[in-house]
Order: C-alpha cells, then sequence, then structure tokens
C-alpha cells in the first residue's frame, strides 16, 4: 500500500544505516523524498537504486548539517516543488570515542555535539516554520536508548541524546496546538556504520559490539519510524523505545560467547 503517496519527506544522515533504511520504505510508501547527508555519491548510488525498484522521485542535496549557513541556504533555494515538506526525519547523527569523560577528546565532544544538536536545531529551525504555516508536518527525531540511560564511557554521545529527548518534548509542547506532530523514536542496538563511525573507522572493535547477540537492523527501526508518520492526523506515536530482544538497558545485554 502506498501510504506517503505523493507526500514530501526530507531524511537528514540519508547515506548509510537508518536513514538509508528509511529512504527505502518511504519510496516504497510512495514518498517524494529529499536526501541529503555529507556523502553525495552515497547518496546518488541510494537514489538511482530506489529509482530503478519504485520509480520515485527523488532529489539528492550535499549536506553538512553541522554548517548552519549552508542548512539555510540549501532549503531556502529547494525548487518550488520540492518546498512543501511534510515529513523531516532528524536522522544524521553520529557517536565518537569511548573514553572517559576525564580523558576525552575535546574534539570528538565538538563534532557530537554539532552534529547530534546543533545541527539538528539548525535543520529543525529552517523547515518547522513552513509546517506550521501550511499547518501540515511531522518532525520524526532519531534519539537513542542512550538518551534515556547512560553507559560507561557513553558521557557527551549520551548527553546529546538527552538532549534530542528534551528538545523533542519541548518542540512538542511548542507545536502544541498546531497539527504538526513531533515523534521520537529511541533505538537501542542497531547494526550500521554507527560504531564504525565511533571507534575511527577500527572495523574489528566495531564488530565487537554485536558480538554474540542479534542487534536491530537498520530497517526494523525504518519500519517503526514509516508506521510513526502513517498513523491518522489525530495520533501522534509521541515516543517509542526499541531495543533487541537481547538488550535489556544500555549496559545489560544478552550475549553467547
Ligand atoms: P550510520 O553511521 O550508519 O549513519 C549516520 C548517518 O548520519 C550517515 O548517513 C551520515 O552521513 C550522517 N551524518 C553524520 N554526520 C553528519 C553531518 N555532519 N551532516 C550530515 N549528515 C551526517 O549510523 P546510524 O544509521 O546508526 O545512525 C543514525 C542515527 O541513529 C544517529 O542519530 C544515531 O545517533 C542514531 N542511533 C543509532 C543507533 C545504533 O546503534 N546504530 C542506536 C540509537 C540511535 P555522511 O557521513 O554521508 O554525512
Ligand atoms: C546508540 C545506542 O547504546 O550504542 O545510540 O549508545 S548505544
Amino acid at each position: 500500500m502506498n501510504s506517503l503517496q505523493g507526500q514530501i519527506a526530507l531524511i537528514t544522515g540519508a547515506s548509510s544505516g537508518i536513514g538509508a533504511a528509511c529512504a527505502r520504505m518511504f519510496a516504497q510508501a510512495g514518498a517524494k523524498l529529499i536526501l541529503t547527508a555529507r556523502r553525495q555519491e552515497r547518496l546518488e548510488s541510494l537514489a538511482r537504486s530506489l529509482m530503478q525498484d519504485f520509480n520515485c522521485q527523488l532529489y539528492c542535496l550535499a549536506l553538512d548539517v553541522r554548517d548552519r549557513t549552508s542548512v539555510e541556504q540549501s532549503f531556502a533555494n529547494l525548487p518550488p516543488e520540492w518546498n512543501a515538506i511534510e515529513i523531516l526525519v532528524n536522522n544524521a547523527g553520529l557517536s565518537r570515542g569511548l573514553d572517559k569523560l576525564h580523558e576525552g577528546d575535546i574534539l570528538d565532544w565538538e563534532e557530537m555535539i554539532d552534529t547530534n544538536v546543533k545541527g539538528l536545531l539548525y535543520v529543525t529551525r529552517t523547515l518547522v516554520p513552513g509546517m506550521v504555516q501550511r499547518q501540515r508536518g511531522h518532525i520524526v527525531n532519531i534519539g537513542s536508548i542512550a538518551g534515556h540511560q547512560t553507559y560507561p564511557g557513553g558521557n557527551v554521545y549520551c548527553a546529546t541524546k538527552a538532549a534530542v529527548k528534551a528538545l523533542s518534548e519541548g518542540l512538542k509542547q511548542d507545536l502544541l496546538g498546531t497539527p504538526v506532530r513531533v515523534s521520537s523514536v529511541d533505538p537501542g542496538l542497531v547494526e550500521t556504520e554507527f560504531s564504525e563511525v565511533r571507534f575511527h573507522g577500527d572495523t574489528e572493535r566495531a564488530k565487537t559490539v554485536y558480538q554474540g547477540l542479534t542487534p536491530l537492523t537498520a530497517q526494523d527501526v525504518a519500519e517503526v519510524v514509516l508506521f510513526c508518520v502513517t498513523r491518522p492526523a489525530h495520533v501522534n506515536i509521541s515516543d517509542v523505545i526499541l531495543v533487541p530482544t537481547d538488550q535489556a538497558t544500555t549496559t545489560l545485554v544478552h550475549r553467547i560467547t
């Protein structure tokens, strides 16, 4: 069933993992997609594959969400037929390092805060006024279980996701009285490029994060995002925490060794 037929959806961080899986599910559901991330060639390759599989309309936008001017200008310069964005998935994000706070790398902290918090704010501030004006819109913020519970070495990453949780709640309160909805989708362990990025390209270390358990897939998360944005107008899925069956909390995980 094409339940997003003709709706314009913008996904940040669509070049990989959860964002790319959302793009695929949304394309299948008939959405018109604006795909954004820094790696343009990845976006274009995804766009080609989605066009071939679903014959959907796509617009690729190379964008670093940390660059406020670029965010503002890119969205201001969208072709008119792509302007009326109805669904925004604030997914672009990353973790860097797993150091103790008092030994942490300040550049890692800045990258996480600039991307996960400030980047999400820049995109939201630029796009949500149009949704309010058109009286139509849905923002899905990809938070994390790490925004609900901290874990050793998670310090700054967890703080950024706690900030995303607070921003989702705050935005929901500020949009009350408009039809614009805000959902927070907060996953536990999902096997994507996330851990590879966290460990600065150390793929062997990244693999150990998911060893001995069955993690969520990016598609598992995308299915929940699709569910959120396909509810009737009077229903808002406010917050979803989804974890692998093998994960009880951020630190309590069942592994077969
Ligand atoms: P991936 O590393 O696979 O994907 C991250 C995406 O974010 C990429 O498309 C990347 O694109 C994009 N991105 C990173 N920095 C920027 C930037 N400065 N500007 C624009 N895009 C950027 O990881 P996931 O799919 O797992 O992560 C997606 C979201 O899910 C993140 O917010 C993450 O915190 C969250 N999450 C992940 C979990 C997991 O276990 N994997 C669990 C809970 C939440 P590019 O590099 O091309 O710019
Ligand atoms: C990603 C999940 O637990 O690795 O947000 O931080 S966790």
